[in-house]
């Protein structure tokens, strides 16, 4: 990494260079990768500074109804690795099209859509080294921790669940006065809506149908675990062979701990119920590593090699993933 990174952790870029060297994807490879803005994030709305949101599209352009992967990553500002590895990820596939017939199938068939930065005002906060999870939402709590827990925020089942989330507004995991009520939650919702079609009968006890295609995964830190709807209640997802399927092949991949997500902790409001709620659609959450701020030696030496077999068989998978 020729950029200077994180400062103290130079393997991280920060939301800047994270932005200049998508653009420098794109610029290389016209052919296979555009660079979307989906909205703004709440300082971008609300003040004078703030960010785009943007996607990095991968792919052939002119496919029609191709099985969509769908990556957002630092959805919490602190979790240094996420955004590092997606942007990994994408170099992977871009830079070993040519080369690799795996990564050119990969991109010949399918589209890979990436927020690499799904928070980018608490990420700049993040950046000096604060523990920062939420938004940058300066309207709620007055004793200095404002923000909105973006992953108990989407709209899907939002606080649905004792303890799922938080509704005092200092808390790490307030959920928002309501239902995707943060610019970066509803450009998200906006987008996925978009992209992928609805394949989830009028209830959400009935299963998505077998051969659905595309996958949406939510990457975060840390605990090294590979989890899979629901995060709401212990009962089994109607999907849940596919879901455990899949999940177990990437932990196989990535050598982490598979679960079912309520496992970890009841929660509500995620992107989960975007996902597999909401559409039918697969999703995973990975949770990178053993620590937020994690030295670059561990990202590179095993963070990243790990993860970008994992990630790599998760764009093979999204052809149908309830079928693995
Ligand atoms: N973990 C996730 C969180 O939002 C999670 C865990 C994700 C649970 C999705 C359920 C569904 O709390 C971290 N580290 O943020
Ligand atoms: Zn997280």
């Amino acid at each position: 990494n020729q950029m200077g990174g994180i400062p103290g952790f130079n393997c991280y870029e920060t939301v800047e260079e994270t932005f200049t060297e998508a653009d420098k994807l794109v610029i290389q490879n016209p052919n296979l990768a555009q660079w979307i803005d989906i909205g703004d994030s709440w300082q971008k709305i609300n003040g004078d500074k703030g960010y785009d949101l943007k996607v990095l599209k991968i792919g052939k352009q002119s496919l029609i109804d191709p099985p969509i992967l769908f990556i957002q990553s630092a959805m919490h500002a602190r979790e240094y690795t996420t955004a590092a590895l997606t942007l990994d990820f994408a170099k992977n596939l871009l830079q070993n099209y040519d080369s690799d017939p795996d990564i050119n199938w990969i991109l010949n068939r399918h589209q890979i859509h990436i927020l690499f930065q799904t928070n980018p005002d608490g990420r700049k906060i993040a950046e000096t080294g604060v523990f920062q999870r939420k938004n940058v939402n300066i309207n709620h709590c007055s004793q200095g921790h404002t923000g909105i827990d973006l992953n108990r925020n989407f709209s899907f089942g939002w606080n649905t669940v004792d303890g799922g989330s938080s509704g005092n507004d200092c808390d790490e995991t307030y959920r928002g006065t309501h239902p995707a009520s943060e610019p970066e939650v509803s450009a998200i919702e906006a987008y996925v809506r978009s992209i992928y079609p609805d394949v989830r009968g009028e209830s959400d006890t009935d299963a998505a149908p077998i051969d659905t295609k595309g996958l949406y995964l939510d990457i975060h830190s840390y605990s090294e675990l590979i989890l899979w709807p629901f995060g709401h209640t212990e009962t089994l997802a109607p999907n849940n062979k596919g879901l455990q399927a899949l999940g177990r092949k990437l932990a196989y991949f990535n050598g982490y701990d598979p679960g079912q997500s309520v496992g970890l902790y009841p929660t509500d409001g995620t992107s989960d119920n975007l996902a597999y709620g909401e559409l039918g659609i697969a999703h995973i959450t990975f949770e990178l590593g053993t620590a937020f701020f994690q030295s670059c030696n561990i990202y590179n030496n095993k963070i990243k090699p790990d993860n970008l077999k994992a990630l790599l068989y998760a764009a093979k998978a999204v052809e149908a993933p309830y079928l693995i």
